[in-house]
């Protein structure tokens, strides 16, 4: 994570950008790695409110799932509740690890009020929001969710494109950039 700070005239508009939060994984299948992910989550949410950043902004994978299990939504919604009452906005797109095929927590999420989901319509951050416009500085942030690549290597995903003389359609690559992002540790 990093905190971004674009300068202006009077006061800089300070952002704390994470990502990969991961929230329930459990890596190498131990609950030690679980409580790891956890802890780094509110370290973060802790140094946003210690630091009074603008804005969080969270580019993706909160969730190590998009099944996330009790413990994971409890943490999320506990680290998140903590920052909105701190007035502390949570902006983030969908991840290729809690992304689903329709519906995404995110909006569950934006729809309790406890984070935005950045799109292609901008939101605008400026720097001493209760105070003179003038000599404020702005930023505005836009987001693109997850992407799966439109033209995999066949090696990649070892399921297809084994033949090699079969030539991608257009359709195929259409329908490729539709499909539920493949589980990538990343
Ligand atoms: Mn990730």
């Amino acid at each position: 994570m990093y905190a971004a700070e674009l300068r202006g005239s009077n006061r800089m508009v300070t952002l704390l950008h994470t990502a990969d939060t991961h929230l329930g994984y459990r890596q190498y299948h131990r609950p030690e790695r679980e409580a790891d992910f956890r802890e780094a989550f509110y370290e973060v949410i802790e140094a946003a409110i210690a630091r009074d950043v603008d804005a969080v902004v969270h580019a993706g994978d909160l969730f190590n799932s998009s099944r996330p299990g009790i413990d994971a939504l409890s943490d999320a919604l506990e680290g998140l509740k903590r920052l909105a009452a701190a007035d502390i906005p949570f902006l983030s797109i969908v991840g290729n690890h809690d992304g689903t095929r329709d519906r995404q927590w995110l909006d569950v999420f934006a729809s309790l009020g406890l984070a935005t989901r950045l799109g292609e319509s901008g939101f605008s951050i400026r720097s001493d929001e209760d105070g003179d416009e003038t000599g404020a500085s702005r930023v505005v942030l836009y987001g693109l969710d997850h992407v799966e690549p439109a033209s995999p290597s066949p090696t990649a995903t070892g399921t297809r494109g084994r033949s090699a003389d079969r030539a991608p359609s257009s359709s195929t690559r259409s329908s490729r950039a539709t499909i539920t992002p493949i589980r990538r540790r990343s």
